[in-house]
């Protein structure tokens, strides 16, 4: 593949955005299919941008092969245009022009799954955000809107499924053996939305009945042995079309919408208009072969890919640095969804954890970029946990401030204005503001600062004037490039608690009347107080309610009171916030106490809190599982400096081990009373619980955990108890484990997925050989370097790994690092996804800092490094 040149790194810049020369009015694109290759032939109705000046140049993007070039029917002479590195400049160009391009294609060698590539034999494309310039040349910017008409010629034998966007239009055959499809999607379109599918595949086909009464075809193809998994992926398509109608009045608009699941794929799944094309992760969903979190994970992306249909298709991004429009957008529109289809409370809290986890610690590290990045050297490098979760974060904000309602009347407002259109941010926050009469200026500050604003509150009660003021002072730290910021405009919504556990009429001093017992604050200013008028009681503030904004929050509540807010806040998220933070105070005393030597021992507070929530019946159990389960490693290095990663584990297994020992019998009756008879979906609450009291109690040196491990292992109808098994045996060095991980992997040996989760079981053992397992999985036969999904599974679970990653001895960065090298020589994109597990490297302690940055160093200086990881290390180098 093309190598960058690491010594000129060519940086894009939000402001240099200008207009293209040209638009294409209409674009014919025909395939022929070869064995060896593939000829694409590409017509394009050209015309000059109203707003261009007239300078007859056009540059368009494209690395193909190029075999001719044609102009309004003359072939072009070589010194018509100029053929640089991925780009085709021509001159001398009437105001419309016709113009022909064939280029010839090697789909089977193209290990980097962007452009047109095979997988197990048959054909796939990925355009989205610049792979449609590997396949022809044209204007690769998402600005440049045309009507597509895709003809597909291939050997019916091999490849008796052709698929692209749109509707079909007819079929035929050319000779004996070759047929021909022809496909035309009546809806303008970026190149980055253009997908084409060969191959032999089958289908589950549905339909469903829009609002308006249009009826409309449902596929879904795999490869034929998964047709017995497709099931849920329908259904779960046709709960999002549904749901789209309901809550926003979107109903789609083709006659047919297509799904196809490929193995190979960088990503989770891709939106192409009227063909997604997804991962098998994604779209394969069976009992016995995929755990409820699976389920979940395939209902959350069938969703989101459908939404996209209008926010990213219809109204899609100007330019790439506007990738949160709709990105951050379809995330919120999916989480909505799923907190309608499971449970709204667990589904929020979930999505925060994920957010601490993975955001909050690139919002703090070197590629912290804004969810609208100034500048960028590898676009692909920022389909980030910021440009996806937080813009999700900063979406919610803007229904935080206007409500339901005016955030729909946005919503609609922005589809008036601007369906057809490539738009950015600031078009839908101006959407949102005029439909609301507010002003929303400040919140712009959102898409242009980094980093994660922090709130130090306080609080002070006048028993006499009954009067409560909190005080909230916001602060945000500095990140690349941003050494100050302006302050934000937070919606902080909370309640206040009174000593019987129920929430106090809330009303602001000057108002006449409360309004409500939870209610949203307008944080704008660096220092603002609120004072409460009528407050009976000294109240506990419950702050932060629904995690109304993407902020950390400290507030110095005692931890009686944390208590008595995790057993009686009437908000599930600040109640189980209330539980996390008591865990984060024990934690960080705790690694205090052990790195100055003292012996650990754990408070009876925390103790009594977590027993209270275990034993308590009228907690849902999926809820209960959450607020049992205590923040992770990762999480804590982030609240350390010069953290010892072994410290941090030793000391959370540490809490662990007395939780599960303090309260063994109670996760015993957990574990008894969660058990579920025969398989039901709805059960997934229950079989969450079980399996985290089984993980606790193989916490202990008894042999019954390991038994009932083993028992369930073997006699689980469905994934979630295989997995609840193995998880809970993974860390133990015992024949049980043994035997358990041998029948998995014989039994599983041919599904592709079951098996990326044994590689994730190996990669996250705390087990001292883990390694040495690790380098032995890279060998098995189900495993494959060059399957993004394996190279996940096991380098990057490896990677999170705290105490394997980060032995002292250099090892576990030194894997990784020859790991990064050896798929960056084929796949960029993946390679420079796992590389970021060194992002935090500053956060450790100087001698692991030292053999971190080595490694860093090891990788900036290869030979041929690709620039998607040249960027990520040269940031972290920087
Ligand atoms: N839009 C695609 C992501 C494309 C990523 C390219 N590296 C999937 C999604 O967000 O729906
Ligand atoms: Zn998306």
């Amino acid at each position: 593949m093309a190598k960058h040149d690491t010594s000129t790194p060519q940086v894009h810049y939000l402001k240099d955005y200008t207009p293209p020369s040209y638009l294409i009015d209409k674009v014919d694109l025909t395939f022929d299919i070869q064995d060896e290759a593939t000829r694409v032939k590409s017509r394009l109705v050209l015309s000059r941008h109203p707003q261009a000046a007239a300078s007859g140049e056009l540059v368009l993007h494209g690395s193909a092969r190029l075999l001719s070039l044609t102009l309004d029917g003359d072939r072009l002479a070589e010194d018509r245009f100029r053929l640089e590195e991925d780009l085709l400049t021509l001159t001398g160009l009437p105001d419309g022009f016709i113009l022909e391009v064939e280029t010839e294609l090697e789909p089977a060698s193209n290990a980097s799954l962007m452009g047109l590539y095979a997988s197990n034999g048959n054909l796939f494309t990925q355009c989205e955000p610049e792979g449609f310039r590997k396949i022809t040349y044209y204007l690769d910017r998402p600005d440049v809107m045309s009507k597509f008409t895709t003809t597909i010629v291939a050997d019916k034998n091999k490849y008796p499924v052709l698929l692209s966007n749109g509707n079909k239009v007819g079929e035929g055959m050319l000779d004996k053996k070759r047929h021909w499809v022809k496909w035309v999607d009546p809806y303008r379109k970026p190149s980055y939305l253009f997908a084409l599918v060969a191959g032999k595949l089958a289908v589950l086909k549905d339909r469903f009945v829009t609002q308006s009464g249009r009826a409309v075809a449902l596929e879904i193809w795999t490869e034929p042995a998964d047709q017995d998994k497709a099931a849920h992926a329908m259904a779960s398509l046709k709960r999002a079309m549904k749901w789209d109608e309901d809550r926003f009045d979107l109903e789609y608009d083709l006659d047919i919408y297509m799904i196809v699941a490929v193995g190979d794929f960088n990503m989770g799944a891709m939106e192409n208009k009227g063909l997604n094309i997804f991962n098998t992760k994604y779209v394969l969903a069976r009992k016995d072969t995929a755990t409820d979190t699976d389920f979940e994970g395939v209902e959350a992306v069938i969703g989101h890919e459908y939404f996209h249909n209008w926010t990213g298709n219809r109204v899609t991004c100007r330019d790439w640095f506007q990738l949160s429009l709709k990105e951050g957008l379809t995330v919120f529109r999916d989480q909505e969804f799923s907190a309608d289809m499971t449970s709204r409370a667990v589904k929020r809290i979930e999505d925060v954890k994920q957010l601490r986890a993975m955001q909050f610690p690139e919002d703090a590290g070197p590629t912290a970029h804004p969810i609208r990045p100034d500048s960028y050297i590898e676009m692909n490098n920022f389909y980030t946990m910021t440009v996806y979760e937080k813009g999700a974060e900063v979406v919610r904000m803007y229904q935080t401030l206007l409500g339901r309602d005016g955030f729909k009347k946005g919503m609609e407002l922005y589809f008036r204005r601007h369906d057809g259109q490539a738009v950015t941010c600031d078009d839908f926050r101006a959407a949102m503001a005029d439909a609301n009469g507010v002003n929303l200026d400040q919140f712009a500050l959102w898409y242009s600062q980094a980093g994660t604003p922090v709130l130090d509150v306080t609080g002070d009660y006048d028993p006499v004037g009954l009067r409560y003021t909190l005080t909230v002072k916001q602060s945000c730290p500095a990140t690349p490039g941003q050494e100050h910021k302006l302050p934000f405009h937070i919606p902080l919504a909370l309640g206040l608690v009174g000593r019987d556990g129920v929430d106090l009429p809330l009303q602001l001093e000057g108002e006449d009347e409360p309004q409500g017992v939870s209610r949203v604050l307008d944080v704008k200013s660096a220092e603002q107080a609120f004072t409460f008028v009528n407050v009976v009681t000294e109240p506990v503030p419950s702050l932060l309610r629904d995690f109304s904004a993407p902020v950390k929050l400290n507030f110095d509540w005692r931890d009686d009171e944390l208590a008595f807010l995790l057993a009686n806040d009437s908000d599930p998220f600040a109640r189980w916030e209330a539980g996390q933070t008591l865990a984060q105070r024990l934690l960080v005393g705790l690694y205090h106490d052990a790195q100055a030597g003292k012996p650990l021992t754990l408070s009876t507070t925390i103790v009594d809190a977590f027993g209270a929530v275990l034993t308590d019946l009228t907690i849902d159990p999926a809820f209960k599982a959450l607020m049992l389960t205590l923040p992770g490693e990762g999480e804590m290095l982030e609240w350390l400096d010069a953290a010892d990663p072994a410290l941090i584990h030793q000391v959370r297994e540490f809490v662990l081990v007395e939780l599960a020992q303090a309260l063994r019998g109670d996760w015993h009756e957990a574990f008894d009373l969660n058990q579920t008879r025969e398989y039901k979906p709805q059960d997934a609450d229950k079989r969450a619980l079980k399996n985290l009291a089984l993980a606790m109690l193989n916490r202990l040196p008894d042999d019954w955990p390991q038994e009932a491990a083993k028992k369930q292992c073997f006699g689980a109808d469905n994934m979630t108890d295989q997995m609840g098994a193995l998880v809970a045996l993974k860390d133990c060095d015992t024949d049980a484990r043994t035997e358990c991980f041998e029948a998995f992997d014989e039994r599983w040996a041919d599904d592709a997925l079951v098996m990326d989760k044994y590689f994730a079981l190996i990669a996250s053992s705390q087990l001292s050989c883990t390694l040495e397992h690790v380098q032995n999985a890279l060998e098995h036969p189900a495993f494959s370097l060059k399957n993004p999904n394996k190279a996940r599974s096991l380098i990057g679970t490896f990677g999170r790994n705290l105490p394997l990653f980060h032995a002292a001895d250099g090892s576990g960065y030194r894997f990784v690092a020859d790991q990064v090298l050896a798929i960056d020589a084929f796949n960029p994109q993946v390679a420079s996804r796992l590389v970021q597990a060194f992002n935090r490297w500053k956060k450790v302690e100087p001698a692991r800092q030292a053999l971190m940055r080595a490694e860093l160093e090891r990788i900036h200086g290869s030979d041929g490094l690709s620039k998607d990881v040249y960027e990520i290390v040269s940031k972290n180098l920087g």
